[in-house]
């Protein structure tokens, strides 16, 4: 095997394209950021699977994380090991190993820093090469430059050393993708997919107050992009969505977003799963349901001191959690409807109590005084009650060891003596409080202005004790750590009742998706990837405990009615159907499992294997190999209806009922109408007058 580039006239034998190798590259690889991490990771196991060493994945090196996460190693492949040693002996700074998560798959990881000398340069050249302008100041896009160019070096030096197997490298998100028009116009020998999980216009546009929706297709998208600042931005994300083999994305929603505002109909959507770990039998996860809720109650007494007059066993827990996005994460539909469910209780005089928790990392200074002393006081009114209990134990112990005679007087005389009683009161009295319970556990960075503060003052949800739906607004990540609410995510999940998403704009939704497989009921949105997905696949989502609420074809107003209905009608739940929903939803995980999901990802890879090798597939007719293909990818794919099982009912499913089937990825999708996205009818353009610029929406 040789080590060094071949003379440039000889022409290399066609790649093998059997056994390719694969590159993924995205920001977020051993680097957690936001949804993509989860991807990314989640999927792992199902591509080791796949592609065994013959995979590798690509990201930023961070030195705060990367000591974590990644394992350093040697290469075993001759070809990347001499490409990365003449990359080092050029001054790049790289780390090579096992990434440290389940399928412990190979990454690499570059220092940008190492390279910010040459930053000028490459703005240039990719001013040159592809009419991509980059301003001085935007550190984001200086990284996602120095980046791009470190991959298409690694890409270009590596396929000039190994000449026999075919490459795969997958780009997600805009980030990652300047290396898809390097690869196109210097003519490295790898096929591209780029996945996008959202569209920087369209993430930018749904926050401010538009009617996005409807008025997809008349959008100036360079004037929009230009008025937001981030025009140099956009043109990243464009360029690496026309440049690229096969372009895909996470839904058909964002599909048909992605169509009109980057204006390329991606090949094919590649839904995003989980590693789902299903439990022998169903009471375990009804248990931790159960320890979980617990965990909650406790912080629920000292977050309530002084005013916990409500009974923690007729209490629902429901949650909204995710980036700090308040329109399009729904936050302001949540909080409008709570107020509206806290009315319906009051008024038909309903005993159950709600707490919603709002679970959004936002700017802050410290935890607030009252939420510390709310946990301080309950825990020293347990700590007393602990110590009077051992007192009063010993006490019983000592009086039935001693009593005699033929009717003996099991109690003492005094089970509390007065030191007992003075500290019991004691602390009581610490329990008193003036105030009502606070609505956030955190001093916030921006009180006045936070929007999500903002809605729950307008509606004046102050969690008074006349109030049935109590808030507790939590602007910071989740930790077993923390001093209070201390519980992981996950824990956090499993101990709630209710996940609530009623996004506007959610290419996909893990928060959703995540609830599901936990087995805990959730509502989202018709706007949202998972929604869509989850509405395709099932007859009657709600009946399995997988709400979704219509933000498309009615209005705000009927949305609010709507939401709050679906929380109302859960709050008049009896405990056993509780249970019973929750054994329902967590019997769907199979269809977010990427055991039966990845199978979107192979196909992706071998569109663009044919795209960018079609003599390799051609044997036999045109299109023999890739029947053969397809077949291996449907019967791989299709969801195991038998692990659905019959105990309870098993879901209703529509037809169109295995990831196989929900397959978007064909060449023929090129030659749909835009009427053809699955889910809904979107306007098409034809026939409708322009209406720009756009109502308000609220
Ligand atoms: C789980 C446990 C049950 C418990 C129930 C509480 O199902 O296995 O023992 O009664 O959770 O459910 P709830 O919906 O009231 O929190
Ligand atoms: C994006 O992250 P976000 O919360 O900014 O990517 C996620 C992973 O594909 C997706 O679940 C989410 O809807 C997108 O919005």
């Amino acid at each position: 095997m040789s080590s060094t580039p071949p003379p440039a006239d000889s022409a290399p034998p066609p790649r093998d394209v059997s056994r390719p190798l694969l590159f993924e590259c995205a920001w977020e690889v051993a680097n957690k950021v936001g949804g993509i991490y989860t991807v990314i990771k989640t999927k792992v196991p199902v591509t080791v699977s796949e592609f065994g060493d013959r995979y590798c994945l690509i990201g930023p090196l961070s030195y705060k994380t990367a000591p974590m996460e990644v394992e350093p190693a040697e290469p075993t492949d001759p070809h990347l090991a001499a490409t990365l040693q003449s990359m080092r002996s050029q001054g790049v700074k790289a780390l090579y190993g096992r990434w440290l998560i389940e399928g412990n798959p190979h990454v690499l990881l570059f220092d940008t820093a190492s390279q910010y000398s040459r930053l000028d340069e490459w703005k240039g050249d990719l001013w040159n090469l592809a009419g991509i302008p980059s301003p001085p100041n935007d550190h984001e896009t200086n990284e996602s430059i120095v980046f791009g160019y470190l991959v298409a070096w690694f890409l270009g030096d590596y396929v000039a050393r190994q000449l026999t197997t075919a490459v795969v490298a997958h780009f997600h998100e805009w980030q990652a993708g300047v290396a898809i028009p390097l690869c196109r116009k210097r003519h490295i020998d790898v096929t591209t997919v780029f996945t996008t999980h959202a569209t920087l216009l369209g993430r930018y546009l749904c926050a401010g107050s538009v009617d996005f929706y409807n008025n997809l297709q008349y959008f100036d998208v360079d004037h929009e992009a230009g008025k937001r600042g981030i025009y140099h931005r956009y043109c990243i994300e464009r360029s690496a969505t026309h440049c690229a083999d096969v372009f895909t994305t996470v839904s058909h929603i964002t599909a048909y977003e992605s169509e009109h505002l980057l204006k390329r109909k991606p090949d094919g959507i590649l839904p995003n799963g989980l590693n789902v770990v299903k439990f022998q039998a169903m009471h375990e996860f009804q248990n931790l349901h159960s320890k979980s809720k617990e965990k909650i109650n406790e912080f629920v007494r000292g977050h309530f001191y002084g005013h916990y007059d409500f009974d923690l066993d007729n209490t629902l827990y429901m949650f909204t959690a995710g980036r700090y996005e308040y329109r399009n994460k729904g936050v302001d539909m949540f909080i409008e409807s709570l107020a509206r469910l806290n009315h319906r209780l009051q008024k038909s005089g309903s005993t159950v109590t709600v707490v919603a928790f709002i679970i959004m990392p936002a700017a802050t200074h410290s935890y607030t005084i009252e939420a510390l002393k709310g946990q301080a006081v309950t825990k020293q009114l347990r700590d007393a009650i602990t110590e009077i209990q051992q007192r009063v134990g010993e006490r019983l112990f000592d009086h039935a060891a001693r009593v005699h005679g033929d009717t003996p007087t099991p109690l003492p005389e005094t089970l509390l003596s007065s030191e007992d009683l003075i500290l019991l009161k004691r602390r009581i009295f610490a329990l008193k409080r003036h105030s009502l319970p606070p609505v956030t556990t955190h001093n916030m960075a921006d009180d006045s202005t936070d929007p999500i503060l903002n809605q729950i003052r307008r509606v004046r949800l102050f969690n008074a004790a006349s109030d049935r739906v109590k808030i507790v607004f939590h602007p910071d990540f989740l930790n077993a750590n923390n001093p209070i609410l201390g519980l992981d995510y996950e824990e956090f999940v499993r101990g709630c009742h209710l996940g609530v998403f009623p996004s506007y704009y959610e290419p996909w939704g893990y928060t959703p998706a995540e609830c599901t497989v936990m087995g805990i009921p959730s509502i989202t949105t018709n706007l949202s990837g998972f929604g869509c997905f989850m509405q395709d696949l099932i007859e009657r989502p709600q009946d399995e405990g997988c709400y979704i609420v219509d933000r498309r074809s009615q209005s705000v107003e009927d949305s609010v009615t709507q939401l709050t209905s679906d929380m109302f009608g859960f709050c008049n739940k009896t405990r056993r159907q509780r249970i019973n929903q929750r054994n329902r939803v967590e019997r769907l995980s199979p269809l977010l499992d990427w055991k039966n999901l990845g199978v979107e990802y192979s196909k992706a890879r071998q569109l663009a294997l044919r795209r960018a090798y079609p003599d390799a597939f051609y044997h036999g007719g045109p299109d023999a190999e890739w029947d053969e293909a397809e077949e291996g990818f449907y019967a791989a794919g299709g969801v195991d209806r038998a692990s659905l099982g019959s105990m309870p009912p098993s879901p209703r499913l529509r037809g169109a009922a295995t990831p196989g089937d929900m397959g978007t990825l064909t060449e023929e999708m090129q030659g749909l109408k835009t009427s053809d996205y699955r889910g809904y009818q979107w306007p098409t353009g034809e026939d409708e007058e322009d209406s720009y610029p756009f109502p308000l929406v609220m």
